[in-house]
């Protein structure tokens, strides 16, 4: 069973070269919850007047979050449970290059992929004994995807991610390439680090998982899809048509990353919720968050009279099992450009995957909120000056 388009450290050599893999373990299913008094629901929200700039009101409410078991699912999406979030704004499309670039003039900030790998800081999180990587793939760079060969095994990532000194946000498939002509396009090779620094220049922050999965299904309960129950078709969103990984038939008009926007939005009106790029959330990724949600965190609610979360953030520790030995992951919501269904159909609003915290890849962004009941705001957060 192949495995999805997964993330992992920038240092990635190093780590296929230490035979570290991406084995993806079953989710821990958790026991029904026990009774609990019921609460409460929060007033209904009503959407405040004066929205910011290039952000759209989500009125919160309540939702079915995960998804059943079932084809192309995978565990970690389930048990499917309800959650209420209160209702926030949300930036109406993915953080663009020409947005990024503002920051960055502003600021001067130097992104995470822009400084040398710190090996001291990268060997906390590989496994004890993995061996100094060369010098080479210590020097400032990032994950570029490569297209490879036809015969390439789909079990192992590493055959199509390519660590590229000197690939980062303003040279995006590494030296020679630029974003001249994709100031509207999604800026990639950003970490996570990186969009939290974003967001608190911009007073913004990232979403929690349940906000995002709230956003991305646009008022449709339980459908497999931002758009509802059809097949994904190259009109609803920039994923890969073709083979994954060897050939992209590019029948969206993409074979990377497009324009934000060029694709119909969905019920909120927000746009590339499914497909383009990965966004990244606050939450720590856990592969058994669900099964560990029914079984801890619910309560009744009035008036639904059913067990629900209410504003449920991710847990204090990270457990992906595709990065063991990582000290902390986060998790990444709605799929890519490389999403195919005969592959990795993480274009639905359920998937999950988990990114360390440092890693800059080709399809990783990310899209920024404000309000609601999240977590606070990152200002007081530190930023990373030399860590990896
Ligand atoms: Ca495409
Ligand atoms: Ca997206």
């Amino acid at each position: 069973m192949p495995t999805s388009p997964l993330t992992m450290p920038r240092t990635v050599h190093g780590l296929v070269s230490a035979g570290i893999g991406f084995a993806i373990s079953a989710a821990l299913w958790g026991t029904p919850p026990a009774a609990a008094p019921p609460v409460a629901d929060p007033p209904a929200a009503k959407s405040p007047s004066g929205a910011p700039p290039g952000m759209v009101w989500i009125p919160g409410g309540a939702f079915t979050m995960g998804s059943k078991p079932g084809v192309g699912v995978r565990p970690d999406e389930s048990p499917a449970h309800r959650v209420r979030v209160r209702g926030f704004w949300m930036d109406r499309t993915e953080v663009t290059n020409r947005q990024f670039a503002e920051f960055v003039k502003a600021t001067g900030y130097v992104t995470i992929a822009e400084r040398p790998v710190d090996w001291e800081e990268l060997r906390k999180q590989v496994a004890p004994g993995t061996p100094k990587p060369a010098d080479e793939m210590l020097a400032p760079g990032a994950l570029v995807f490569t297209m490879p060969g036809a015969d390439t095994p789909l079990d192992n990532p590493a055959g199509w991610w390519t660590w590229t000194p000197g690939a980062n946000w303003r040279h995006p498939e590494g030296p020679g390439s630029s974003i001249d002509d994709r100031l509207d396009h999604p800026v990639v090779q950003v970490a996570w680090l990186d969009a939290v620094a974003y967001a608190a220049w911009a007073g913004k922050r990232l979403p929690t998982e349940a906000e995002w999965e709230f956003a991305a299904r646009g008022g449709l309960d339980g459908r497999p899809f931002t758009w509802g129950d059809e097949p994904i078709d190259a009109g609803r969103a920039n994923t890969w048509q073709g083979e994954f990984p060897v050939r992209n038939d590019r029948a969206d008009g993409f074979e990377r990353t497009a324009p934000v926007g060029r694709f119909p939005p969905n019920g909120f009106g927000l746009v590339d919720m499914a497909g383009n790029v990965w966004e990244g959330c606050d939450d720590r990724f856990d592969a058994s968050a669900y099964p560990r949600r029914v079984a801890e965190g619910m309560r009744a609610s009035v008036p639904e009279g059913e067990p629900v979360a209410v504003d449920p953030r991710g847990p204090d520790l990270a457990r992906d099992p595709r990065n063991p030995d990582a000290r902390d992951s986060r998790v990444q919501k709605g799929g890519s450009f490389l999403c195919n269904a005969s592959y990795c159909s993480s274009y639905r609003p359920s998937a999950r995957m988990g990114c360390t915290p440092d890693t800059g890849m080709s399809h990783l962004g990310f899209r920024c909120v404000r309000g609601g009941n999240g977590p606070a705001s990152h200002e007081a957060a530190p930023v990373p000056s030399d860590s990896r």
